[in-house]
């Protein structure tokens, strides 16, 4: 393009999300220069309210990585999750069943550290640029072109491209039809997630399945709750009124339940999140790796989503650093078969999790879900097997 300034990386991150920022982060400790675009603000990308819970090797890897610190100070460990129905709660400990546990620690916390640690190892992150294009994926000299926020024309060169940006970014369309695959679910219903300044009515989070649908009690600190309720899907966010929304989670998270009471308080944000699972694979295709939310969705009720996004990047960039530091091809090679692994195991769980807690119309399947979550309660073989999955697989499972 005339007056476009060309600028050259070895490896060119396309979204400034956690995979994004932590991949660049990551190689930077190994000696690998990156250039991060992201289409947002920074201020945007670091106030999203999205996901609340990390496992064990998410926490091991941001420790690993010097990036731990202040999950240290303000994250709460957890050691497992409640899990109930009308009359009854169950505790899941996952410390005694797997001796792995899992943090609250918002992904807003998670991506202030990491802008912090970008901006104090002089990281190139350019933000708010527009018309983002990737080319020449299958040489090896890729790059990415787009207008940066000053409204002037760029493209930088790079060994390597990675797509984190996330499920409506360019990059997974990047790869061509014929070479790649996609699955979709799609389900009959969403979530309404509230932030609260209240004190958690609970130690630790409660999954409920109510017959008016799912509630789940989560938090963010000692002052902030986080709550959900299974909506239908598409309802306006303001046929939600503040009472609705307390009477609704009162009911169905069994306010009165064996003296057990939900305390509500101020509504400081309200929004609907539609639920889908996808996959598209291979996830990488040439000299384009797709990392996170760019490759996989799952819907929220395993927590998995942050998880995953960062396992992925915790993968690649070894295998970026082996490719670009030694010319060894083999963990590139190996990486998206490897990540996918992982990927359909916590495609499976948060499917599965999804479906056993949200009501539908039909009596049969109601029956179902308690005949299952009476199982899972009561079996150390079922209780086992929800711990390994929540507080999470290892790295490279
Ligand atoms: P992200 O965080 O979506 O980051 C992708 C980044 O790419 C940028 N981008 C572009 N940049 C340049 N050029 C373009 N053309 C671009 N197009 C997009 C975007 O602006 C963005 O900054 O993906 P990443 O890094 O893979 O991280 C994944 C996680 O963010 C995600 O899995 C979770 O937040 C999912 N998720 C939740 N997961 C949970 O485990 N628990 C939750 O409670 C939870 N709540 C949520 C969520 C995801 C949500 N989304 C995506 C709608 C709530 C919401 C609303
Ligand atoms: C959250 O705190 O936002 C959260 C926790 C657990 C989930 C989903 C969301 O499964």
């Amino acid at each position: 393009m005339p007056g476009e300034t060309t600028t050259r990386t070895q490896v060119v991150v396309i979204g400034a999300g956690p995979a994004g920022l932590l991949l660049a982060h990551l190689l930077a400790a190994d000696g690998v220069e990156s250039v991060v675009v992201e289409s947002r603000s920074e201020e945007y990308v670091a106030a999203r309210i999205r996901a609340g819970i990390l496992e064990q090797s998410t926490v091991d890897l941001l420790r690993g990585s010097g990036l731990g610190d202040r999950l240290e100070r303000e994250g709460d460990q957890h050691h497992g999750i409640y899990l109930q129905w009308p009359q009854e709660r169950h505790h899941v400990d996952f410390v005694s069943l797997t001796g792995r546990s899992v943090w609250v620690y918002g992904q807003t916390e998670v991506q202030k550290d990491l802008v912090a640690a970008a901006q104090a190892r002089g990281q190139v992150v350019h933000y708010e640029v527009s018309d983002t294009a990737l080319h020449d994926l299958e040489s090896d000299r890729p790059s990415v072109t787009f207008t940066d926020a000053s409204g002037a024309a760029r493209r930088v060169e790079a060994d390597v491209v990675v797509g984190c940006d996330g499920s409506f970014g360019p990059s997974r369309g990047a790869v061509p039809e014929s070479l790649r695959q996609t699955w979709e679910k799609v389900y009959p219903y969403s979530w309404l997630g509230v932030l609260a300044d209240v004190a958690p009515s609970t130690d630790e989070l409660i999954y409920a399945w109510h017959p008016d649908g799912f509630a789940m009690h989560s938090m963010r600190s000692a002052t902030v709750s986080r709550l959900y309720l299974q909506v239908p899907n598409d309802t306006p966010v303001d046929d939600w009124s503040d009472d609705r929304i307390w009477d609704a989670l009162s009911t169905r998270l069994g306010h009165g339940q064996d003296g057990w009471t939900l305390t509500p308080g101020p509504i400081t944000e309200k929004s609907v999140l539609p639920m889908r699972s996808f996959v598209q694979t291979p996830m990488r295709h040439g000299r384009l790796f797709l990392a996170g939310d760019a490759a996989h969705i799952v819907p929220p009720t395993g927590a998995k989503g942050l998880n995953l996004a960062v396992a992925d990047v915790g993968l690649l960039s070894p295998a970026l650093v082996a490719l670009l530091r030694r010319g060894d091809e083999g963990p590139t090679a190996a990486y998206s078969d490897t990540a996918l692994r992982r990927v359909w195991r916590c495609t499976h769980f948060s499917w599965w999790m999804t479906t056993m807690l949200h009501t539908s119309e039909d009596p049969f399947d109601a029956e179902l879900q308690l005949s299952q979550l009476r199982w899972v309660t009561s079996s150390e073989a079922g209780t086992t097997g929800l711990a390994e999955n929540y507080a999470g697989l290892p790295i490279g499972f």
